[in-house]
């Protein structure tokens, strides 16, 4: 990318205190590992990871530092090692960019090379807190919500899992982020390190119960398995979170950018908004940072504050999203500066949304709603439709789907839901025919159930509606069978179609 040195502790100390960087808020030198952090997106980097820098440096405390594991590839590995896990976040303001180093990232790995590395931190007894964001996909739950036993990655994390039971080798490479913990849970359990606090930060309703449940209902499958339930149930930890930070993927402009900021190559760098928000439920099994001194919230009941993120922030997105890049538009920004899709979005959080949720204690949900929009509204943030278009399956059922069942539960047809669900079915219509193109770039469907998926949208456009929402493991047989659902997104599937048209 640049023949300019790469950003790491040495090279770092070489460029001095460059005008505008803030430069990490501890020494990394002297901070120790105390968190394992699954699933080392763009997303840990510029939020979990930045928090727990600014707590330990508000507090003094040097144990926790982070181990970053990755998920799928050793490319993040590559990017941060040679670095010593040092990275940039840029903000992005609507009209200031700033720049600060991170220094709480102290290790990286990948599972497929360093497996017994993890399990080792998951472990040990200095780690007290797990944190996770594989994204929705990663949880690899069934239809009925619970883990999927014949995944082939999870399975084989199982078998392996079943064998450390017993006193096995724990070499062989963990394939799946739930597998992975769970081994980490055994070993730290076997060897009774002490308690542990798994907090799930992904955009999942209900994060902390769900990930207890899958933990509880996967060891149910595993032979001598209740031994390490009964250890989980008395020592760890699940609470729920609600975690906010806009996260585009970082581009090499953002790159560039950074570079003549800080004079250093930075090919860990991340991107995100301003804004930044984490509630956390109060409900730790052993120490954890002082977030709060971060600015986070620590909270007895975080479900308000989840509910209204993943209602209002995230379906409102999925919603400009599939619409926005039906109408061509690249990025979040430009769809929601379409006085049409920011009806639609208004439609969907007023109708639909506002009157499901129970505002968190000072909370104005009319300013939620309106502050949410003008963050998107932001044109530096670069997020693009088809980034939060991905994997629909997945993300609906978490930020939608629950709307449209409270709603049809009080006796309302959820018309303006429906326009969403309406806009993801012409999304995949569109993309599994070849027949989407965004800002010049064909699209194809970024989904795991894109098979199915494909399938579903093929045939005659009138029965699309029906052929989609057929698909039970997205709706669930409960909206499958609502005909009320059923008729609005018929409706609202031959709106898009004929305005399309
Ligand atoms: C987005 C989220 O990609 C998506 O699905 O809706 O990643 C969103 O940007 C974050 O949840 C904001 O906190």
């Amino acid at each position: 990318m640049s023949d300019a040195p790469r950003l790491s502790r040495s090279t770092l100390a070489g460029v001095g205190r460059p005008a505008g960087v803030q430069l990490p808020a501890v020494d990394p030198g002297e901070v120790r590992v105390g968190m394992v952090h699954l699933g080392l997106g763009a997303f840990h980097r510029a939020h979990q990871a930045v928090f727990t820098e600014d707590a330990a440096a508000a507090t003094g405390e040097n144990g926790w530092g982070i181990l970053g594991v990755t998920q799928r590839s050793a490319r993040v590995v590559e990017q941060l090692a040679p670095q010593d896990g040092l990275y940039g976040v840029l903000t992005q303001g609507t009209e200031e960019t700033s720049l600060r180093l991170v220094g709480s990232l102290r290790d990286v790995a990948f599972p497929g090379t360093g497996t017994a590395r993890v399990l080792d931190a998951i472990a040990a007894p200095t780690t007290h807190v797990v944190t996770l964001t594989v994204t929705e996909k990663g949880y690899r739950r069934a239809a009925d919500g619970g883990p999927d036993l014949t995944d082939p990655d999870l399975a084989a994390d199982l078998d392996a899992l079943a064998g450390e039971l017993r006193g096995g080798h724990r070499d062989s490479p963990a394939r799946s982020p739930l597998g992975l913990l769970l081994r980490g849970l055994a070993l730290r359990g076997r060897q009774d390190a002490g308690p542990l606090t798994v907090v799930c930060c992904d955009n999942l309703a209900d994060n902390g119960t769900v990930l207890d449940g899958l933990v509880g209902a996967t060891l149910n499958a595993v032979p001598h398995g209740h031994r390490l339930r009964e250890w989980i149930g008395a020592s760890v930890r699940f609470p729920g979170t609600m975690v906010d930070r806009i996260v585009p993927a970082t581009t090499d402009a953002h790159r560039a950018q950074a570079q003549a900021l800080l004079g250093l190559a930075d090919a860990g760098l991340v991107v995100g908004e301003p804004f930044t928000q984490w509630v956390i439920e109060d409900s730790f099994a052993g120490p954890r940072p002082a977030w709060e001194r971060a600015g986070a919230t620590l909270t007895a009941d975080v479900a308000p504050y989840e509910r209204a993120k993943l209602r209002v922030l995230n379906a409102s997105h999925s919603t400009l999203a599939y619409l926005g890049a039906l109408r061509g538009h690249t990025t979040i920004a430009q769809a929601v500066a379409d006085p049409d899709l920011a009806a639609a979005v208004r439609a969907l959080v007023d109708d639909d949304v506002l009157p499901t949720l129970v505002a968190p204690d000072g909370l104005d949900l009319e300013r939620y709603r309106d502050d949410v929009l003008s963050r998107f509204a932001n044109p530096n943030t670069g997020h693009t439709t088809v980034q939060v278009a991905m994997d629909g399956s997945q993300k609906l059922p978490q930020r939608l789907l629950g709307t449209v069942r409270d709603r049809l539960a009080s006796g309302s047809v959820p018309t303006a839901a429906a326009g969403t669900v309406a806009a993801w079915i012409a999304y995949v219509r569109a993309t599994t025919q070849g027949e989407l193109e965004v800002g010049g770039r064909r699209v194809t469907l970024d989904d795991p159930m894109a098979s199915v998926l494909a399938d579903a949208a093929a045939g005659p456009l009138d029965r699309l509606a029906d052929r989609m929402l057929d698909v039970r493991p997205v709706f669930g047989d409960d909206l499958a069978d609502s005909e009320p659902f059923r008729s609005a997104v018929r409706a609202a599937v031959a709106d898009l179609l004929t305005t399309r048209a």
